[in-house]
């Protein structure tokens, strides 16, 4: 028999003979003949009731179907009706089923740590208070839900971060694909650090010490080299920073992506910008239910961009922090915190969450970075910014192997360590440029979830390797 998704029952699937498998969301009885469950597939929950009735539903029935606890898997058979009042939620069905056959799938051992109606409380229900007037945490904290991610990604709220999530993959792709680029899988394991030596993670390998990829961004510029033109990769990128932050990491997912230059690096940031305005309405368009799930335990003031997105350059950031009374200096990196008031500053001055910072010092930038030929105190390099924090970091790239090698030293980096980089450049390499984006970060700015943990399934820092 088919199977029904919740999803896609409404008031004009009444009458129909349904098999659903779902899991128990919640179960409420009512003496001991009538039981109503709410049945739950991903977002989607539909109200089931069981009655006794002398020819299907014996009163035993109703006893065991009340002893299921919730998270319970079961495969129900039943008819489709009309609620006797009109239901009108993004999650809950506005259909319900009247059962005839109820079977166990598959059963819960012992007690859940948490249950998913605590974990979905909004933010103004953290505040609910009992009859003596003493605050009731009902819902569940970030440790808890980390600590039993399973459960927690069964949450309607989780379920749309990732889905979410995906479709900023598939955008991402869809949209580079359409312009050419080739998608690529460059190596994991490496001979040498390729963004800082400071943050990279070390691991045995045979008799010898390998290191993990700290970003493609070697062996992306390496297959410029290899005339492959434009390319793009999505894959995991580790970074030993020892620090406990809403938004880093140890491991997280790369968007990277790399292409030639014909007159000017601002191809590159044209390219990048329609990519994220690709993105972001993208999102808005496919997500509209995700997102608004989302908003009820995470409100957020909507997500707001330009038609024509701003550009600022480093002298301007530095002039409007200035302003508003920051002292910092023409080429200091902006702290964590300066970052923010920056775009707190944009977003009151221009009302955009979405910009790119261009022309960052060079001195504050990798080694690869390009500097501007206008003042080289400068790099035609930028980071793109959204909800004032860094979402992606790129630049034109030193193509010149001397140069390259040259600057190299300046870093303190002992060419020989990247031969067989500096060689590809040996070879000959057109002028290019690209960009690093972290998945997770575009994730949790657009839903502002406040927690990077929040966008990652399964996320790593620096005290967490389970589960
Ligand atoms: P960068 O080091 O700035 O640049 O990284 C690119 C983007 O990756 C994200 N990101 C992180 N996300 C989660 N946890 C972390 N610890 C973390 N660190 C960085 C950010 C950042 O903007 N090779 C260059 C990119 C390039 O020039 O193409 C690079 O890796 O969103």
């Amino acid at each position: 028999n088919p199977r029904a998704s919740i999803a896609s029952l409404s008031e004009s699937s009444a009458g129909q003979h349904l098999f659903i498998r779902a899991r128990i969301h919640t179960s409420r009885a009512q003496g001991n003949k009538m039981l109503f469950l709410a049945l739950r597939q991903r977002l989607s929950t539909i109200q089931a009731v069981l009655v006794v009735n002398p020819n299907t539903v014996s009163k035993q029935m109703v006893k065991w179907a009340a002893s299921l606890p919730a998270e319970s898997i079961v495969l129900v058979e039943g008819t489709a009706q009309q609620p006797a009042v009109p239901v009108e939620s993004t999650t809950i069905s506005n259909c319900e089923i009247i059962l005839q056959k109820i079977h166990l799938i598959s059963g819960i051992e012992g007690r859940l740590p948490f249950t998913l109606e605590d974990a979905a409380r909004t933010a103004e229900e953290y505040e609910e208070r009992d009859a003596e007037g003493n605050k009731v945490y009902n819902s569940v904290g970030l440790e808890t839900r980390l600590n039993n991610r399973v459960l927690d990604l069964r949450t309607p709220i989780s379920q749309a971060v990732f889905s979410v999530q995906s479709g900023v993959t598939s955008l991402f792709r869809s949209y580079l694909e359409s312009q050419g680029f080739l998608e690529i899988h460059t190596p994991k394991l490496q001979g040498a650090a390729t963004e800082s030596g400071a943050s990279v993670f070390k691991v045995s390998y045979f008799k010898g010490t390998a290191f993990l990829a700290q970003s493609p961004q070697l062996a992306k510029q390496m297959a410029i080299a290899a005339d492959f033109e434009r390319v793009f990769e999505i894959g995991p990128v580790f970074r030993a920073e020892n620090s406990l932050t809403h938004r880093h990491l140890t491991e997280f997912t790369g968007l990277d992506l790399e292409m030639t230059i014909e007159e000017s690096y601002e191809e590159v940031v044209g390219l990048l910008d329609s990519l994220f305005l690709h993105i972001f309405s993208g999102l808005n368009e496919k997500f509209a239910k995700e997102i608004a799930v989302i908003g009820k335990q995470f409100p957020a003031e909507p997500f707001l961009w330009l038609e024509k997105t701003l550009r600022l350059k480093w002298g301007d950031a530095i002039a409007l922090l200035r302003e508003s009374g920051i002292e910092i200096g023409d080429f200091e990196d902006l702290s964590t915190e300066q970052e923010r008031t920056l775009g707190a500053l944009v977003r009151e001055k221009y009302k955009t969450d979405y910009y790119i910072l261009d022309k960052f010092p060079l001195a504050i930038r990798p080694f690869y970075t390009m500097p501007d030929g206008a003042d080289s105190r400068y790099s035609n390099s930028y980071d793109f910014m959204m909800r004032g924090e860094e979402i992606l970091s790129g630049a034109q790239r030193v193509h010149d192997a001397v140069f390259l090698e040259q600057r190299m030293r300046e870093h303190g980096i002992d060419p020989a360590s990247m031969k067989g980089y500096l060689d590809a450049f040996k070879m000959g390499v057109a002028p290019h440029g690209g960009g690093g984006i972290g998945l997770e970060r575009v994730v949790m700015l657009f839903l502002k979830l406040n927690n990077i943990r929040r966008a990652t399934m399964f996320p790593r820092d620096p005290k967490r390797l389970e589960p």
